[in-house]
């Protein structure tokens, strides 16, 4: 086996998403990935006479019983020039699952291991091709459900994290600066200014994470935002407007009340925004022990909802009870959709709803009118959070928020106890050794699991 790299154990899994697509991509990394590979095609010798990186042709059979499972590329990369540094090759095949799981089992049965979470990433941080912060950074991009949240992984990806060396170094400076204050105790002139100027600069990158907290915090509600609930009385249409929103028959319709039990949710991409759509079980006061299980979950998910889309009938007037429940969403973004204006006026509903201070409009899903009047709404209850986002210099994920906060509480800890200088020397301490975990200095186990353990089979 060529490549200068050390032994390890062969890993294989899937890379790409489960489910029906054109193609598919298997990994395999380690030691014996050549002889693995080698053992479940047909044309063995093209494959080991293969130059690295060239895409080749293969039929790739069950490794007992020879029987033919599909017709694949692939590609062979020579250690340490892959992804995880490791001896690496790339299969391309068909994307049925069936496929997939087949050719997966037939290489597991080859001699290698199904690969855990995050196994091939861990190895190219292991390998040194990548450092921990590009590994987050990746996952990121992978992982996020908003156009913020990607502008984050991106930056993350592609600037080194100055900010956070920076800081360090700061915190590092003002550590060395009270030591000496705790060595020269007695009041000397030059003490006393070093102490001063050193609370100038601690008062500094305080202002500074409270600043990036704040931003993080921001792109959190923009996230709960993309989640719209469709939400209102039974049998007002809400279901038939979430099919009109989607494009497709998702929901059953039905002239029955209490059709919609569970919540439904799709993705959907309205004028630009990627949202979350959530249709829900009808509120009405019912016997039905599985239709109240349904309207207990739709509550659940008003309050999880960064916009409520209220659909009502327009030739029902408004119950006591759907107002009280409407009066109890107060505080939350929420916009009343009076429908079937097809078989009834919703003037009276519009100025009630008016005199309650909610916004409304008045649609027919059924002859599909004024629906842009509904996805307006939207777009402009997100573009409002969206505007005040900007993008944090340090808080770029989750993990770094976590830690920052950390920072943030003990570099406050030795704010207040400046007076004290042994104990602000403590918490800052504390709060530098926080900062480091960031970069995975510590080279803590347990840190990398917790990391690697959000991470996607196969990445
Ligand atoms: N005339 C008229 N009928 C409509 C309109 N929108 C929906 N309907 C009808 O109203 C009935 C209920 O529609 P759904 O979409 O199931 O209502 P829902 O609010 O999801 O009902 P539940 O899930 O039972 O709470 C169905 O018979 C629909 O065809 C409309 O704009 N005009
Ligand atoms: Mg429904």
């Amino acid at each position: 086996v060529a490549g200068n790299m050390p032994r390890s154990e062969t890993i294989a899994a899937v890379a790409t998403a489960r489910g029906k697509s054109a193609l598919a991509i298997i990994r395999i990394s380690g030691s014996d990935a050549f002889k693995i590979f080698s053992r479940i095609v047909l044309n063995t010798k093209t494959f080991i006479s293969a130059p690295a990186r060239y895409i080749g042709l293969y039929t790739i059979v069950d490794s007992k019983t020879k029987e033919i499972i599909d017709e694949v590329t692939a590609v062979k990369y020579l250690a340490p020039k892959s992804f995880t540094g490791e001896n690496m090759v790339e299969i391309i095949c068909h994307g049925g699952t069936c496929i997939v799981d087949e050719i997966t089992e037939s290489i597991i049965s080859a001699g290698a291991r199904p690969a855990g979470r995050g196994a091939f990433t861990r190895r190219a941080l292991e390998n040194k091709k990548i450092d921990l912060i590009k590994a987050e950074a990746i996952r990121g991009m992978i992982e996020s459900s908003s156009n913020f949240d990607l502008a984050c992984a991106r930056k993350l990806y592609n600037q080194p994290p100055v900010f956070l060396k920076e800081w360090r170094e700061t915190l590092i400076n003002i550590l060395a600066e009270v030591e000496a204050i705790i060595e020269y105790e007695e009041e000397d002139e030059n003490i006393a200014k070093i102490k001063e100027k050193s609370l100038e600069k601690l008062d500094k990158i305080i202002k500074k994470l409270e600043k990036e907290i704040k931003k993080r915090e921001k792109i959190r509600n923009v996230e709960n935002y993309l989640k719209v609930v469709i939400a209102g009385p039974a049998n007002a249409g809400k279901s038939s407007l979430f099919n009109l929103l989607l494009g497709q028959n998702r929901s059953i319709v039905h002239d029955d009340p209490g059709t919609t039990r569970d919540l439904i949710s799709e993705n959907v991409w309205i004028c630009g925004y990627h949202l979350q759509l959530i249709d829900s079980a009808g509120i009405r006061s019912t016997i039905h022990e599985i239709e109240k299980q349904g309207i207990e979950r739709s509550r659940e998910a008003y309050k999880k909802a960064g916009l409520i889309i209220w659909v009502t009938d327009a030739s029902e007037p408004f119950s006591k009870e759907e107002i009280d429940e409407i009066n109890s969403l107060k505080g939350k973004e929420i916009i009343c959709v009076i429908n079937k204006t097809d078989i009834c006026s919703g003037k009276r509903k519009f100025d009630i709803a008016k005199k309650m201070d909610i916004e409304a409009v008045e649609i027919s899903v059924k002859e599909n009118r004024k629906i842009e009047l509904v996805t307006g709404k939207i777009v402009s209850a997100i573009k409002r959070v969206s505007e005040e986002i900007e993008i944090p210099d340090m808080f770029l994920n989750e993990r770094y928020e976590e830690k920052g906060k950390e920072v943030y509480k003990e570099t406050c800890f030795a704010r207040k106890e400046w007076g004290r200088p042994e104990i602000a020397a403590y918490h800052l301490r504390n709060g530098i050794n926080r900062l480091e975990e960031i970069f995975g200095k510590k080279d803590d186990e347990e840190i990398l699991d917790k990391i690697f353990s959000k991470f996607c089979i196969g990445k």
